[in-house]
């Protein structure tokens, strides 16, 4: 059953990005809740900044499940990457993944790897960065699937990375990888700039799609731009998709209105 869950950002740095709710985990989960949200996709600082006993007992009081933890807040805060030419940072930006790894995957949870892929650039070549990510990924794929989870690479648009923007192209460099744990993160934002046929590409996907952003073309909550999603939605049937649908949008109007209209548009749109 496709579920719909929401972003909910600790990172104060992440203020004016694409996070419904903001702040404490405590009132962030309590308006997830009361919205009606089946889980909730937490963006942290660092996993040991998050108290597992605490999320766990928020959690089940709000009858919520942990759709996925976000890792970009060690390159928003730390400027920290996979493909940094520094040896050091690569590493330091290794630990920081897998430690989120090991936090969400102790809640059955997959986690994202979005911003902290970098780019390449200056001294270093495409195929030199792509080299460094492919060896990150062999050793935090398996590390995820001893947890029992995926770990989701998220192809992101061209103002974002230089490495992959497509799903095709996402595709065929992890089919290269000896680790099968990676699964894509669609999200509609990014799809909507890079792919010439969001539907096609999802089905191009079929089963490696492991979570997906659900967001409008200007980044609001579905119905609020003009992304035309019927196609998108009989394409996710049509694969099979059973995971996450994920309102990874901007506060606008405001957190509760963004909310509201992702779960209304939920709701017409995957009736249960
Ligand atoms: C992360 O999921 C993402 O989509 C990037 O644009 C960073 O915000
Ligand atoms: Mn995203």
């Amino acid at each position: 059953m496709i579920r719909c869950s929401v972003t909910v950002s600790i990172v104060p740095e992440s203020r004016g990005g694409p996070f419904v709710f903001h702040g404490d985990l405590a009132s962030g989960l309590a308006a997830a809740a009361a919205a009606g949200f089946d889980g909730v996709e937490i963006f942290p600082t660092h996993a040991d900044d998050i108290d597992g006993f605490e999320l766990r007992r928020l959690l089940r009081i709000h009858g919520l499940e942990l759709a996925a933890m976000g890792t970009g807040a060690g390159w928003l805060q730390r400027k920290l990457c996979l493909t940094d030419p520094d040896p050091l940072i690569r590493a330091q930006a290794q630990d920081f993944i897998g430690a989120i790894i090991d936090f969400a995957g102790g809640h059955g949870a997959p986690a994202i790897i979005g911003s902290m892929q970098g780019r390449y650039g200056g001294d270093v070549s495409r195929e030199q960065a792509l080299d460094w990510l492919a060896k990150a990924l062999e050793q935090l794929g398996p590390r995820a699937h001893a947890l029992g989870v995926p770990l989701l690479y998220e192809p992101l648009n061209r103002y974002e990375t230089n490495l992959f923007n497509t799903v095709d192209e996402a595709l065929s460099f992890l089919g290269q990888l000896r680790t099968r744990n990676l699964r894509l993160l669609c999200d509609l934002f990014h799809m909507n700039i890079e792919e010439a046929d969001i539907a096609a590409a999802l089905r191009t996907a079929g089963p490696r799609v492991g979570h997906v952003h659900f967001a409008d073309t200007n980044r609001r909550a579905i119905g609020l731009g003009h992304l035309d999603i019927a196609p998108i939605v009989t394409a996710l049937q049509e694969i099979g998709y059973d995971g996450y649908i994920s309102a990874e949008v901007l506060p606008l109007p405001d957190a509760a209105t963004a909310a509201s209209k992702t779960l209304e548009s939920f709701r017409i749109l995957f009736p249960r």
